[in-house]
């Protein structure tokens, strides 16, 4: 009797067991159940902005909180602007000022070769805003086109109040960069002392007067950053938003007009040949025409961002 009741037993378990299994399984949710197997689009790689991402050539962005773009984390390296010539056959821009046997003049350099050794991970100089825009269309029609893009999004430089922000400043979004050139000093890229720390960037220490260097111009004294021109991206700190170089290494153009007057275009962030304490404030502006005033230290960091902004 005992072996008949175990034998009728084990087959109910199984019975309302498996009904148990497959009432939960039903119950479950279905996984992805909305995806759509068959796109008849390719959907764009690229950010939903703001977020981070690493483009087509390989260049970093982060967004940078206030704004409503991605910044570059590096200044536009030589291997990028490589690419760029390499794709649309760009010739340099003539006119580049450089040293050569310690004369600062037009030596026919270009960003090929800015009178000093470059790897491809050094930031580009020598070159001039309409350059930079030409590669900000190459890079916008590329990606676009790869759909590694959305069509609503594009290439630009960072206007001069955006690389304000990134800088860490809180200056006013109304007026031109004119209105607010040097309006505070002693805000720095590594805080407020001067000099700049070890390690805060690559300026004009003592490693950069070598024999090429005029005897007369000026370096810092004590600061040895161990690059006597331009240095790889990202050699040193980050600053709070994860942008390299926003002080030092080479100036940055920026994309709006300096003031209502002129036409010129505001370079910001200083550069590996400047030693002056009111040209690395982080509000210093240079302000020069966009078809020429390159040399060896105008380079150029780019933000992705949709057209209207
Ligand atoms: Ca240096």
């Amino acid at each position: 009797m005992r072996r008949f009741l175990s034998r009728l037993v084990l087959p109910i378990v199984l019975l309302v067991g498996g009904f148990l299994l497959c009432s939960f399984w039903q119950s479950a949710p279905a996984p992805e159940s909305n995806a759509p197997d068959n796109r008849e689009h390719v959907e764009p790689r690229s950010p939903a902005l703001p977020a981070p991402w690493t483009n087509s050539i390989g260049m970093r962005f982060v967004p940078v909180e206030g704004t409503e773009v991605q910044f570059g984390v590096w200044d536009v390296r030589v291997r990028d602007y490589a690419a760029f010539v390499k794709a649309t056959g760009r010739k340099p821009s003539q006119g580049m000022w450089s040293l050569r046997g310690q004369r600062y003049g037009q030596h026919g350099d270009s960003w090929k070769n800015p009178g000093f050794d470059q790897g491809p991970t050094h930031p580009v100089c020598g070159v001039n805003w309409n350059d930079t825009q030409a590669f900000c269309a190459w890079l916008t029609d590329k990606e676009r086109g790869e759909k590694v893009i959305a069509a609503d999004l594009q290439y630009r430089l960072p206007t001069d109040w955006e690389w304000s922000r990134a800088a860490g400043l809180n200056e006013p979004c109304e007026g031109r960069p004119k209105d607010k050139d040097e309006s505070s000093s002693g805000a720095y890229a590594w805080g407020s002392s001067w000099p700049p720390p070890e390690k805060a960037g690559n300026y004009a220490g003592t490693d950069t007067a070598d024999d090429a260097w005029p005897r007369n111009w000026k370096v810092i004294e004590n600061l040895r950053d161990g690059f006597a021109r331009t240095s790889p991206v990202g050699s040193f700190p980050p600053n709070q938003f994860g942008l390299y170089d926003m002080g030092g290494n080479v100036w940055q153009w920026c994309q709006d007009d300096y003031d209502d007057v002129r036409g010129t275009k505001p370079l910001r962030g200083g550069s590996w040949a400047d030693s002056v304490s009111r040209f690395l404030s982080l509000t210093f502006r240079l302000d020069f025409s966009p078809q020429d005033s390159l040399d060896y230290t105008t380079g150029f960091r780019v933000v992705l961002s949709r057209p209207s902004k």
